[in-house]
């Protein structure tokens, strides 16, 4: 049950971790071996709590990126909270909203004190979201090899350990021979593809040719902000067309579904300023009949433990980009999700259900930042 309780933050301890990918994971804009992730701990007088910010250490994806967000949560939005007096996650966005834009950076700390929040009422993130389910269906996201030969063999891979859905990436030169390849060799899997922005809607003559592959669909082949584009692609192809990086807010849900311009939408919280805002985004496209599917950052434990509790929303009925443990890490700073049948299962333990590891959390730390209540610069 939901409580009163409010909780007034002390301390936020933003740590830059260094995490080595089990496998090189290229897109259309860059190729990452070592991932570099951004999470938040906050110590509030009711316990601490744990956010992972989903940023990217360049402005490659979107236009946050670390350095940026370091300076962001020290000077603006930390400051805020720490102003505010006491508070629980559902006030978070609110009084961070005069601060425009910086959503990941805002996720992370909403999740943190969400995180806390749920620990001290001693429920889970689960229960908060209110559903039954218990386990959740997932695919992978397969990054562009160098040769369509590879690519075919580390599907092949992914589809021994079970996964259900595969999403290729996709770019310029990468796409209808590695497509094609990839369904001749799997009639029935379930098969999108994703091209991250890399095109223009000059290309749509081109894009038709995937039509071919009974794909569930493609996501985000145009600009973050080009709905219209997306709209005209919309009436001139069959396989769905699915919006990632042009969802940035409840409001780009409404603009997109009012011009026409998705059939899909992928549900990434960090995107839309937190996992508050993310069940609004699902109760809309509940309410409106789109389906929408959970968006994966290459996260660590603590993103995937929340993503899998949100994705046991009913409104979730594509697989999501929320793979096992050992596809991204070999190790992780909490204990490993598994594929199971073709789903992993959902957390169930207070907050999002999860132990980080915080000796571990120490070792691969190459820089550490305490933002304290009075104090400006930490
Ligand atoms: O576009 O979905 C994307 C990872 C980083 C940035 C953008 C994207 C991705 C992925 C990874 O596709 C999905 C995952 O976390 O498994
Ligand atoms: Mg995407």
């Amino acid at each position: 049950m939901p409580t009163d309780l409010l909780l007034t933050p002390a301390m936020f301890e933003l740590r830059r971790l260094r995490m080595p990918l089990v496998r090189a994971f290229r897109t259309s804009f860059g190729t990452e071996t070592v991932r570099e992730v951004m999470v938040v701990r906050v110590v509030t007088d009711h316990g601490d709590g744990w956010g992972e910010s989903a940023i990217e250490s360049a402005p490659l994806y979107l236009s946050e990126f670390h350095n940026a967000a370091d300076y962001v949560f020290a000077e603006h939005l930390i400051p805020r909270l720490f102003a505010a007096g006491p508070l629980r996650a559902e006030h978070v966005a609110s009084i961070l909203a005069p601060v425009k834009g910086h959503r990941m950076a805002k996720s992370a700390l909403e999740m943190a004190i969400l995180d806390a929040q749920l620990r001290a009422e001693h429920r889970s993130f689960h229960q908060m979201v209110g559903t039954t389910r218990t386990s959740v269906p997932v695919g992978v996201s397969v990054g562009i090899t160098d040769t369509i030969d590879e690519l075919v063999d580390v599907v092949a891979g992914y589809i021994a350990d079970g996964y259900p859905r595969i999403k290729l990436k996709i770019e310029p030169g990468f796409d209808i021979e590695p497509v094609r390849r990839v369904r001749e060799a799997n009639p029935d899997v379930m098969l999108q593809v994703d091209a991250n922005t890399a095109y223009s809607v000059a290309d749509i003559d081109h894009l038709q040719q995937l039509d071919a592959f009974d794909l569930l669909l493609i996501e985000q082949p145009f600009g973050e902000d080009n709905l219209v584009g997306h709209a005209e692609l919309r009436r001139r192809m069959t396989t769905p067309v699915c919006l990632d990086e042009a969802i940035r807010s409840v409001d780009h849900v409404h603009t997109a579904l009012a011009l026409g311009a998705a059939d899909v939408i992928n549900i990434k919280p960090a995107r839309v300023g937190g996992y508050l805002a993310a069940v609004e985004v699902h109760d809309l496209c509940l309410a409106a009949g789109v389906p929408v599917w959970c968006g994966g950052m290459l996260e660590t434990g603590i993103g995937r433990a929340a993503n899998l509790a949100l994705a046991s929303l009913p409104g979730f009925t594509l697989p999501g980009d929320i793979s096992a443990t050992k596809r991204y890490w070999t190790r992780d700073i909490t204990a490993a999700f598994e594929v199971i049948d073709g789903e992993i299962a959902v957390p169930t333990g207070v907050g999002f259900g999860i132990t980080v590891d915080t000796a571990f959390v120490e070792e691969i730390t190459f820089e550490r930042r305490e933002v304290t209540r009075g104090v400006v610069r930490g």
